[in-house]
């Protein structure tokens, strides 16, 4: 049985050999990206049966995601290999230590992934696990990948539950429909991860209640507040758990990592208090190298340190 499907476009990453403006690195260390991807090898390292649902080109990069996927112990079967279109890849900058700000630039217009439509992604593979884990990127890179994510998040008889991260990328949506969209496909997911700060970013909401209130449908709803915490809705329940601290390297696959050790204490049946803390602990992991992917604690590592009492968790 599968416990998580997770669906998205994955692409090889290019990591600056030093800091510094694009026009200036002169080279770049190769890793993997992919919001998605992200969370389904974090959820496989911690033990779940996870699947990734994508397409690639049919060349060395699509080879290198597969493989690299596949090594977390991934399900990457029903990962399409694409003969006409290649695999999007990506360059980015260090970030600013303070800020965070740095650069990004995308090739994958037109990949392999872009073409993931009703027509071309299993739907019943997409929903055969107990979680289906979307993100707000998929909406951005094409209108068949939009149409895709309507339907996933479509209330269906017997669905899973459908896990939303927003994941506002603003170089995506050049055409100024991201706050409506991302809305709309939020408010069709039982489970929405979101940030404080792109809250106020893509609608103009201020503060966590404020959150709620535009998203009142989803069962369950995670406000993430950066190095404060995050505050977790869950119907009737409010709880907010803070962040450990940790001297952040890069806060690039933060989120999912998050989102991974959320879904993997959910799995698991863990109180709420416990599903904040195991997406911290995660969240830490991917904080502290210069990737997207961190090795996650171990499940009974992370088990203790979630368990320790409230002065320990600030
Ligand atoms: O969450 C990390 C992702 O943003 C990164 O891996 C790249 O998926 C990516 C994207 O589309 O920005």
């Amino acid at each position: 049985a599968v416990d998580v499907v997770a669906l998205g476009e994955s692409m090889v990453t290019f990591l600056p050999s030093r800091p510094g403006r694009l026009a200036d690195v002169p080279s770049f260390d190769r890793g993997i990206g992919g919001a998605e991807s992200n969370v389904a090898c974090a959820l496989a390292a911690s033990g779940h049966a996870v699947r990734w649902i994508s397409r690639v080109g049919a060349d060395g990069f699509g080879d290198h995601l597969v493989e690299t996927i596949g090594s977390y112990g991934v399900d990457v079967t029903s990962v399409r290999r694409d003969p006409d279109r290649p695999t999007g890849v990506y360059f980015r900058t260090a970030g600013d230590r303070a800020t965070d700000a740095h650069e990004v630039a995308y090739y994958r217009t037109g990949s392999a992934a872009s073409a993931m439509s009703l027509d071309t992604v299993g739907l019943d593979a997409a929903r055969a696990g107990r979680v289906l884990h979307l993100t707000g990127i998929t909406a951005a890179l094409s209108a068949d990948c939009l149409g895709l994510l309507r339907e996933l998040t479509a209330h269906r008889p017997g669905r899973p539950l459908v896990s939303f991260d927003v994941n506002h990328r603003p170089r995506l949506w050049t055409d100024g429909n991201s706050p409506q969209v991302l809305l709309e496909l939020a408010r069709g997911a039982d489970l929405v991860f979101v940030g404080e700060d792109e809250a106020a970013e893509v609608w103009g909401l201020d503060g966590v209640d404020a959150v709620r209130t535009a998203f009142p449908d989803p069962e369950v709803l995670v406000v993430k507040q950066g190095a404060l915490g995050a505050t977790v809705f869950d119907q009737g329940r409010v709880l907010h758990v803070p962040a450990p601290h940790v001297d952040v390297v890069a806060a690039v696959g933060a989120g999912d990592a998050f989102a991974a050790g959320f879904l993997s204490a959910t799995l698991r049946g863990l109180p709420v208090r416990d599903r904040l803390r195991h997406g911290h602990l995660m969240a830490a992991a991917a904080l502290t190298v210069p990737g997207d992917l961190a090795v996650p604690p171990s499940r009974d590592h992370a088990d203790r340190l979630a368990a320790l009492d409230d002065a320990a968790w600030g």
